[in-house]
């Protein structure tokens, strides 16, 4: 892909991946996370490994939140520091139309040097109104920008389709700004032991927070604690830098044959309705994901993307994120090639569960194709409650519950 295709190609991240750094995902501690009070979860001291214990232990004497999901104990060097929306937001419906919020907040973890990110805890503050939780890091370049739009916005944060909602973000999918999300069944999540994404001291982070309008408009005040190693320190000498490697797909889910005389049972018609609800930028990835892809507008319940690596790297672990209407997804590196891999094979897809799964590490060079591959199935409507009331349409990519997308997540060390 050319550089100017590259940031013609505005992109779109919303998406959940569980295992943020990959590979070791913390034990379960809970089965679902519970709604945690404004006070368990307002920012608090930063942690050390050898405080921890101490802390954890007078932290959860009859604290049900505490017990309910419990954190998984610092490795060795971690620091633990927790970051919270300032106040409360009630979410709705930024255009006026449709059911879902995107709202980002700009957090401050306060790093006082440069540190390795190697956990997050996100914190939804009210799980019924919830949808998903992101987590980005904000570099120099962006922060600016970041300030300006929440200070044009009333009440705490600003509206977020596709992202952070700001120019130039994410000009590239090869090195994504992710440091970790949350869905609901989401659970604390480590890194794999010696990896960690780089945080500049001064780096922000911007929560992204997608609330679901068909369960209610109620106050959320999320949050997030998040491990860190310094670098400068004896254990963060030891740790590698882990990127994101981002692997969107088209979706052109045509509506049923005797169900396709509804008025968004057209691509057009459905990518209308998608920038009515989510903007301009947001509503028109539908149509650049197939510049990105190389694609035409076929209705297909099965779309594929491939993508040219820019540079060598080494896959660690690999994830998928689809919405309600998907049935399975595929990550494969240079098919129909002797060298041929699997990175991800999800046969049942089930959207409560888009944990990460490590792999065994696979060198992978500059030039070498991966290609994700979905599968969509517009018969999932009539077994789920949650589309009960969703009129059939045609469906494309974006950000709405009811729209769908096709993403293959890669976390992979560059050897540059
Ligand atoms: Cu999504």
């Amino acid at each position: 892909m050319s550089h100017l295709r590259e940031r013609a190609w505005r992109p779109v991240v919303a998406v959940l991946l569980l295992c943020a750094v990959t590979a070791a995902c913390a034990p379960a501690a809970a089965p679902q996370q519970r709604p945690v009070s404004a006070a368990a979860t307002a920012p608090s001291p930063t942690e050390d490994a050898s405080t921890h214990e101490a802390h954890e232990a007078t932290a959860s004497a009859g604290s049900e939140q505490e017990a309910e999901a419990a954190p998984v104990a610092l490795r060795r060097g971690e620091r633990r520091t927790t970051i919270a929306v300032p106040s409360a937001y009630t979410p709705s419906a930024p255009n006026g139309e449709g059911t879902d919020d995107y709202r980002c907040f700009l957090l401050d973890p306060e790093l006082p040097q440069d540190a390795w990110l190697t956990g997050t805890d996100i914190r939804p503050g009210n799980p019924d109104v919830v949808h998903h939780v992101i987590l980005y890091k904000v570099d120099a370049a962006l922060l600016d920008q970041a300030r300006a739009a929440d200070r044009a916005s009333d009440g705490p944060g600003w509206t977020c389709f596709g992202g952070m909602g700001l120019e130039g973000e994410l000009d590239k999918l090869d090195d994504a700004a992710w440091l970790g999300a949350w869905a609901p069944g989401g659970r604390e999540t480590v890194s794999r032991d010696g990896y960690g994404v780089g945080l500049d001291t001064g780096t922000r982070i911007v929560m992204q927070v997608h609330y679901n309008l068909l369960a209610g408009v109620a106050p959320d005040r999320s949050a997030a604690r998040i491990r860190w190693v310094p670098q400068d320190a004896p254990a963060g000498s030891d740790i590698e830098a882990v990127h994101t490697v981002l692997l969107p797909a088209p979706v052109e889910l045509p509506c049923r044959p005797g169900r396709d005389s509804g008025p968004l049972c057209s691509h057009d018609a459905s990518v209308a309705d998608a920038k009515a609800r989510f903007g301009e930028a947001a509503g028109q990835t539908a149509n650049l994901l197939h510049l990105l892809c190389g694609t035409e507008v076929t209705p297909t319940d099965t779309t594929t993307c491939d993508r040219v690596l820019p540079r060598d790297m080494t896959i660690l672990g690999a994830a998928g994120h689809m919405h309600l209407l998907g049935r399975w997804i595929t990550v494969v590196a240079n098919p129909g090639t002797p060298r041929e891999q699997q990175l991800l094979d999800v046969p049942i897809w089930n959207f409560d569960d888009q944990a990460a799964t490590p792999i065994e590490p696979l060198r992978l060079r500059a030039g070498d194709t991966v290609q994700v591959t979905c599968h969509h199935d517009q018969e999932m409507r009539d077994l789920l409650p949650a589309l009960q009331d969703a009129e059939e349409k045609y469906v494309v990519w974006g950000e709405g519950t009811t729209d769908e997308m096709c993403l293959g997540i890669l976390q992979a060390v560059f050897d540059d």
